[in-house]
């Protein structure tokens, strides 16, 4: 037998710094096992010595902070003079008292505390703990702390009066109908078509997935359809992936995906929704790499790489994408503390305000490469209309501190008034577009926004004019509801005219179709709310009638081709928006007005609540380390 080397040989893996000193002192042959045990006892003899040494040490505070902590004295500002030893003593003595009186005062106080008063607090750390671990989870935006408050008005109460709350009952039932369908048919898709039983899907959102369980949290939430609230947000959590080669539209990204995730997360707390929601916001952001700031309509959001709709005026992007993207990402920096989302929206307000404006009015198309206009349109329609909507809203859902942006929408109204708004023969009140000076007189369903908006802005209108603004709101209102009630199915066209002898009916084939838009339930929808006429409401329970005859059918609820045939075909696409806008709108128009206030919650322009910013609030705590 070879005799034992003095060092062991190495295993694979383990080299030799790593063999301890133990072994090779316990490996001599010198030592038998009594020597062995003899100079264990003297090892453990000395270690005793040295920490029974320790204990019996005259202040072991100072030894454990001095020695063990390293700390150093404290001084409150560079010109303090220094302390000898004794004083070092007395000074770390005195914090230890402190500390202790601090823990004694926070006990008496949890004493004094009612019991729900210490639920509430032990459910604060614990969600602060739970945000923590969110914010630490890979591939998530690092978030600060939010104070979660209890939204105002989420949850209503039945209305009291029996028809009204049979009428919201409906609403709901149709809200079950399309939800359920959806669900069937085309889980996770971006739509669902009711007639073919399958997945629609949409170039907008590229191959981002799930854009109608996105758009519908929210409206689950006010309905109380918390099980569908709950798969929803199991979907999202699990499923919903922005890492995906896609081009999508900025635009429509931001108002259904932003938007709903943004609104979700206000109305519940629950924090998936605000990490999905910032984590997009920071895939947004390439799209305003462009030379003045300006975003490109379209974003590769893997690549980063952005571009303009190829039949966009000259490459220019359009007014009412870049202009609607403010209360969305001001939100972002909210709860996100990164002014970066802030700052684009601001940017791009400066641009525009450097611009001469025609007439006072805003063009449809701005080049993002040159900061000019491009064609000399106008429309409070397709291409124009959020971005006069994101005006009035910026200014009140900054509780009404945003200056700027209230000036840009009274005046814009004004040129509106002055330049597009005309009286038909038959005394509508319509809203024109303006192509290069000369007035198209046509009205597009998309218009008939404006009605809600004139309404919304009467209160804080200038001059004692919110009259005449509400009056204004109220024509609008009484248009597009001729413009459904002069068609066979009671749903209005696509555009309707006011040239050749005809007054708000489409005249050209294309323009009769009706694809579950919102925008005329939308203005009745406030027109109730701030006056309680209750024409609105009967106006809103037509609408209703009509979707049930014309647009139900047994899968879903389908968009139909020609709103004057008594036996319209169906174009076959349930629209998100079907369940984001048309259905809340109606819903909350048969709601009591503490659903949803409208002094303290912003309709996105997909209709997704976004809370008032108060003046004096703090939603973000410090990044959490
Ligand atoms: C919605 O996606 C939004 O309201 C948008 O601003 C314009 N149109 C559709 C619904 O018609």
């Amino acid at each position: 037998m070879p005799p034992p080397t003095l060092l062991p040989f190495t295993t694979p893996g383990i080299s030799r710094k790593s063999v301890n000193s133990s072994s090779v002192l316990f490996n001599r042959p010198a030592f038998r096992l009594t020597e062995k045990f003899l100079l264990l006892l003297v090892f453990s003899g000395f270690i005793t010595l040295c920490f029974g040494a320790i204990f019996f040490l005259p202040d072991s505070s100072k030894l454990l902070s001095g020695v063990f902590f390293h700390s150093q004295p404290v001084s409150v500002s560079g010109s303090a003079p220094k302390l000898d030893g004794r004083e070092l003593e007395a000074d770390k003595l005195n914090r230890i008292r402190e500390d202790h009186e601090k823990a004694l005062r926070e006990a008496k106080d949890t004493l004094h505390k009612l019991p729900d008063e210490i639920k509430q607090d032990i459910k604060e750390q614990k969600e602060k703990v739970a945000q923590d671990s969110a914010n630490k989870r890979e591939g998530a935006p690092r978030l600060p702390n939010v104070v979660f408050r209890k939204p105002v008005g989420a949850i209503g109460r039945e209305p009291a009066d029996p028809e009204t709350r049979d009428r919201q009952a409906k609403i709901k039932e149709m809200m079950k109908h399309a939800w359920e369908n959806y669900k069937r048919y085309a889980w996770g898709s971006n739509e669902l078509k009711p007639l073919s039983k399958r997945h629609h899907s949409s170039s907008l959102f590229g191959n981002f997935q799930g854009a109608t369980i996105v758009d519908a949290l929210d409206t689950l939430y006010i309905m109380g359809m918390h099980d569908e609230f709950n798969e929803a947000k199991e979907w999202i959590e699990k499923n919903l992936d922005f890492n995906v080669h896609a081009e999508v539209s900025v635009f429509e990204v931001t108002i259904r995906f932003v938007g709903g995730l943004l609104s979700a997360f206000y109305l519940s707390g629950e924090e998936v929704f605000r990490a999905k929601a910032v984590e997009l916001g920071e895939k947004l952001l390439p799209a305003f790499n462009t030379p003045t700031g300006i975003p490109w309509a379209l974003l590769n959001i893997k690549s980063g790489i952005g571009r303009n709709w190829p039949w966009a005026s000259g490459g220019s992007s359009i007014l009412a994408e870049f202009g609607t993207l403010h209360l969305e990402f001001m939100h972002l920096s909210q709860l996100s503390g990164n002014p970066v989302f802030a700052e684009k929206m601001m940017n791009i307000r400066k641009v525009l305000n450097r611009l001469d404006k025609p007439q006072g009015l805003y063009p449809n198309y701005l080049n993002p490469n040159s900061g000019q206009w491009g064609q000399h349109h106008v429309s409070v329609g397709g291409l124009g209309d959020s971005f006069y909507e994101y005006l009035l809203k910026a200014w009140l859902m900054s509780d009404k501190t945003d200056e700027e942006a209230r000036k840009m929408y009274y005046d814009a109204v004004q040129a509106i008034e002055t330049h597009l708004i005309r009286k038909s023969n038959g005394g509508l009140k319509y809203i024109a577009e303006w192509k290069g000076g000369l007035l198209e007189h046509k009205m597009g369903h998309l218009t008939c926004f404006a009605g809600g908006m004139f309404a919304l802005g009467a209160d804080g209108a200038p001059e004692e004019t919110s009259g005449h603004h509400m009056e204004l709101a109220a024509e609008i209102a009484r248009t597009c509801h001729e413009s459904y009630d002069r068609s066979a199915t009671k749903l209005g066209p696509e555009a309707f005219r006011f040239d050749g002898g005809v007054e708000a009916i489409a005249t050209r084939q294309n323009e009769k179709y009706y694809i579950l838009r919102p925008e005329v339930i939308e203005t009745h929808m406030y027109m109730w709310r701030l006056t309680h006429d209750p024409k609105y409401r009967q106006w809103g329970w037509e609408a209703v009638q009509a979707l049930e005859k014309s647009c139900r059918v047994a899968a879903g609820y389908s968009g139909i081709r020609d709103v004057y045939s008594d036996q319209p075909t169906h174009d076959d696409v349930q629209q998100s928006f079907f369940l984001a806008e048309t259905l809340k709108y109606l819903y909350l128009m048969f709601s009591d007005d503490d659903l949803l206030p409208l002094d303290h919650w912003i309709f996105n322009s997909e209709a997704h609540p976004l809370p008032v910013i108060r003046k004096d609030s703090q939603p973000v705590e410090k990044l959490t380390e």
